[in-house]
């Protein structure tokens, strides 16, 4: 090999190095070996959530984010080595806009996975599916489905319930409210005559005000799903292969059990369950 073509490679090897360093710095919401994720803030995941859907996500006395899909989603997090979590409660009808357009890396509040949401953002594979619930008060006269005509039926804007609402229960004056606090208000004060939410926070609600539950809806095609941007393969890669450790290691089934004592449990996300499938078989007892 001449000199002058040594010299040449060498020239090469010191360009690739500097282009090389060039592209680490590069900016912080791209992918880099600094920032593996993409994330707004290297080294900090910001999660869009809600203060007020307990179990699910609520805020505790101290003003701290607690409930099953917090607790999971931190541990999930720490396995895809992030440990500075952020959670900050917005309207759920802003969530999935506010990680679309970058304001939030993930949005985690017991978002159903559906085809339509699927058009805003990512999901991570789906770690949580059950039913869908209408509260009333014990002097109603709201006692199933069928008995909705012309009541007064609350449900949060922009989630599974209005759509579910306008689609099946035309017969009902639906009223929008911006969240489940706001809902259950009415409901207690009378203003409306039911409101129609997610089972498990329904079942807290109806413990605290003595309501009543008036249906069972199941809603196993819109598992619960981590909320991503369009096009964050790497931080739902991260975030599929945690969750899939945490319900192989029987991580996902304590939380379960803590939060939500004494309901059934799919056996999808169970130690040997088939943690990837998005179809949810009728979860057993
Ligand atoms: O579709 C269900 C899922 O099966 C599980 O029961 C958890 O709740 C759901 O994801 C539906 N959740 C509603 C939604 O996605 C309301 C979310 C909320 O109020 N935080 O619109």
């Amino acid at each position: 090999m001449s000199r002058s073509l040594l010299k040449f490679l060498g020239a090469l090897v010191a360009l690739a190095a500097v282009l090389g360093l060039t592209a680490c710095g590069g900016g912080s919401s791209k992918t880099s070996a600094d920032n593996p994720y993409g994330l707004i803030t290297p080294g900090q995941i910001r999660v869009a959530s809600l203060g007020d859907a307990k179990p699910y996500t609520f805020t505790d006395a101290n003003g701290e984010f607690t409930g099953f899909d917090v607790e999971l989603f931190r541990d999930v997090a720490q396995r895809a080595g992030i440990t500075d979590v952020v959670f900050t409660g917005q309207d759920f009808s802003a969530i999935l806009p506010a990680v679309s357009n970058g304001q939030f890396d993930v949005g985690v509040a017991a978002i159903g996975i559906t085809d339509a949401r699927k058009q805003t953002v990512d999901f991570s594979n789906g770690y949580l599916a059950g039913y869908l619930t209408v509260i009333t008060t014990k002097e109603s006269g709201i006692t199933g489905v069928d008995t909705l005509a012309g009541k007064r039926l609350g449900v949060v804007q922009g989630t599974l319930q209005e759509a579910y609402a306008v689609k099946n229960f035309p017969q009902a004056n639906l009223v929008r409210f911006p969240d489940n606090n706001a809902a259950i208000s009415a409901v207690t004060r009378g203003s409306v005559d039911a409101h129609f939410l997610d089972y498990e926070a329904a079942k807290s609600y109806i413990k605290q005000y003595g309501l009543v539950s008036a249906a069972d809806i199941p809603s196993f095609d819109a598992p619960a799903g981590f909320a991503i941007k369009k096009g964050n393969t790497a931080l739902k890669a991260g975030l599929d292969k945690g969750l899939n450790d945490a319900m192989e290691d029987g991580t996902w089934k304590k939380l379960y059990q803590k939060w939500f004592p004494g309901s059934p449990m799919p056996k999808q996300y169970l130690p040997g369950g088939d943690h990837d499938a998005s179809a949810i078989a009728t979860p057993s007892s």
